[in-house]
């Protein structure tokens, strides 16, 4: 599915030929399971030897490193919201971590990105409501924040992937039809 700038497939991030791929990291930025360990595996131990002199990265905020043996030149990672009751900022939080990320990738002259379904698989997240804050807060930014081509959502299931088409049709074609 694409609908202007953004596109929603179903697939592995590490395998995208991007400019920037997003890492779904926790705050210590020195790997972990699931979309992180995929990253750091794939592009091989140049990697971790980057992220340990990052210092961690806070809830929410983003740090940017090279690609190292991935098609993507850069890696860019945020640390997500662990879900507990929707009453911790969480929201916020997920909405923060898309926008830094963005932010980062305007700041380096990236053109296209590729996030993860970011805080969904072991922080708990509920998708359908992580989807909407992402197509949201990506839309938000594209709107005002030229210069970023191609946003691309990478789901690792179908679920994730209707979570996401759902999510486009109801916050971007719906409103911009007449
Ligand atoms: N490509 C795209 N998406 C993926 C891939 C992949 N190769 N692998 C998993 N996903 P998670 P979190 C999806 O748990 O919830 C790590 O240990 C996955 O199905 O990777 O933010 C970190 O170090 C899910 O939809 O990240 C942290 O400790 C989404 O990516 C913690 O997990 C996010 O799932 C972060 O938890």
């Amino acid at each position: 599915m694409k609908t202007s700038k953004i596109a929603v497939i179903e697939g592995d991030i590490t395998q995208q030929q991007v400019e920037a791929v997003v890492n779904a990291a926790n705050s210590s930025l020195l790997g972990g399971g699931g979309v992180d360990g995929a990253i750091h595996r794939a592009a091989g131990s140049g990697l971790l030897e980057e992220c340990q002199g990052l210092k961690g990265c806070q809830t929410g905020d983003a740090k940017i490193t090279k690609g190292y043996n991935l098609p993507a030149n850069w890696v860019i990672h945020t640390v997500g919201p662990v879900w507990k009751d929707g009453t911790h900022h969480e929201d916020e939080l997920l909405a923060s971590c898309y926008r830094r990320s963005l932010e980062l990738a305007e700041e380096y002259n990236i053109r296209s990105i590729a996030f993860p379904a970011i805080s969904t698989g072991v922080y708990g997240f509920p998708a359908e409501r992580a989807a909407r804050i992402a197509v949201k807060t990506v839309q938000e930014f594209l709107a005002s924040h030229p210069a970023i081509e191609q946003v691309i959502f990478v789901c690792f299931s179908s679920h994730s992937y209707n979570c996401h088409r759902a999510a486009v049709e109801e916050i971007i074609v719906s409103r911009s039809k007449p």
